[in-house]
C-alpha cells in the first residue's frame, strides 16, 4: 500500500542500495533512486513500478562532482523535495595496500566519494527536511568505521568519517525532528569487492569463501527497520555483521 512517503537512495545501481529501492519500494514508498549507471536506474526504476505500483524518479550523476549533485537534485520538483529519507549508501573502497605503497588517485576516489559525496547530498536535502520539521537520514558507514584493519587504512577513515559525520548531524539535526541513523554494515557480497579489487572476480569471490556473508537483502531489511520504528524512536548508530564475523577483521572461515 503507498504510503505517501518519499526516500531518496544513492548508489541505487547495485548491492545494498538496489536492495534498499526494492524493499522501500515494498512498503509503499516512492523512490528518487541515483548512481551513476543511468542504464541500471532505467531498469530498476520500471521493475519497481511495475511490481509495486510507486513512483521512481532516476538521477544519473556522481557524487563526487559537487555540481553535478547539485544540477541533479536542483532539477526535482517540489512535490519530490518532500525526501523522508535519505539513505547515503554510494561508496566503495579501492584496493588494499599500505599508506606508502598506496594509490593517491585511489585514496581521492574513496575520500571523495564516501565523504563528500555524502556531505554534497546530506547538505542539499537537508533544508528540505529542516522546512518540513521531519525526516530521517540514514548514513551507511561499516565495520571498517569502528576497527582499522591491515591495508584498509584510508577506506577505513573514509568511513570512521562517516560516523563522525553521523555524530555531527544528530546534534545539528535535533531541533528539527530529524532522525540520523548510523548503519555499519560487516561483510557483504556485493559488487563491492569487484570494485575494490578492480574487476577480479576471483579475488572478489575470495573474501567470501568459508562462512556466510551478508546479502544487500539483509542490510535493507535493517536500514528499513530503523525507519520503521515509532516517531519517537532513533536508532543512532547499529553495527550487523555475519554471525561468523566479530570484527571488521576476525572472521571465522
Ligand atoms: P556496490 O559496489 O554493490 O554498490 C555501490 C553503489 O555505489 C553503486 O550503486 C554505485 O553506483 C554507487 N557509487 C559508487 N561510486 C559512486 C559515485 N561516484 N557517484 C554515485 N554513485 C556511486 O557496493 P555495496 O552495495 O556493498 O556498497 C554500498 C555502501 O556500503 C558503500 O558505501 C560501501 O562502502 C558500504 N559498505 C559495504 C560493505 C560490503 O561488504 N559490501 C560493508 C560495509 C559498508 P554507480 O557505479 O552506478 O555509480
Ligand atoms: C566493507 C566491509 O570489511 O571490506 O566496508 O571493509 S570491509
Amino acid at each position: 500500500m503507498k504510503t505517501g512517503k518519499i526516500a531518496l537512495i544513492t548508489g541505487a545501481t547495485a548491492g545494498f542500495g538496489e536492495a534498499c529501492a526494492a524493499r522501500f519500494a515494498k512498503e509503499g514508498y516512492d523512490l528518487i533512486i541515483t548512481g551513476r549507471r543511468a542504464e541500471r536506474l532505467a531498469e530498476l526504476k520500471q521493475q519497481l513500478q511495475e511490481q509495486y505500483a510507486v513512483q521512481v524518479t532516476t538521477l544519473a550523476f556522481d557524487v563526487r562532482s559537487r555540481e553535478a549533485c547539485t544540477t541533479a537534485l536542483g532539477s526535482l520538483s517540489a512535490e519530490w523535495q518532500a525526501v523522508d529519507v535519505l539513505v547515503n549508501n554510494a561508496g566503495l573502497a579501492l584496493d588494499l595496500s599500505t599508506i606508502d605503497e598506496g594509490n593517491p588517485d585511489d585514496w581521492d576516489t574513496m575520500l571523495d566519494t564516501n565523504v563528500k559525496g555524502l556531505l554534497y547530498v546530506s547538505r542539499i536535502v537537508m533544508p528540505w527536511m529542516k522546512a518540513r520539521k521531519k525526516g530521517h537520514i540514514v548514513n551507511i558507514g561499516s565495520t571498517a568505521a569502528k576497527t582499522v584493519y591491515a591495508k584498509g587504512n584510508v577506506y577505513c577513515a573514509s568511513k570512521a568519517a562517516v560516523d563522525a559525520l553521523s555524530q555531527g548531524m544528530r546534534i545539528d539535526l535535533l531541533p528539527y525532528n530529524i532522525k540520523v541513523t548510523a548503519v555499519h554494515p560487516g561483510a557483504a557480497e556485493t559488487e563491492f569487492s569487484l570494485v575494490r579489487f578492480k574487476g577480479d572476480a576471483d579475488r572478489a569471490k575470495d573474501v567470501y569463501k568459508g562462512f556466510t556473508p551478508l546479502s544487500g537483502e539483509d542490510v535493507a531489511d535493517v536500514v528499513y527497520y530503523c525507519c520503521a520504528l515509532p516517531a519517537h524512536v532513533c536508532i543512532n548508530d547499529l553495527v550487523v555483521t555475519p554471525t561468523a564475523q566479530a570484527n571488521a577483521y576476525y572472521i571465522h572461515r
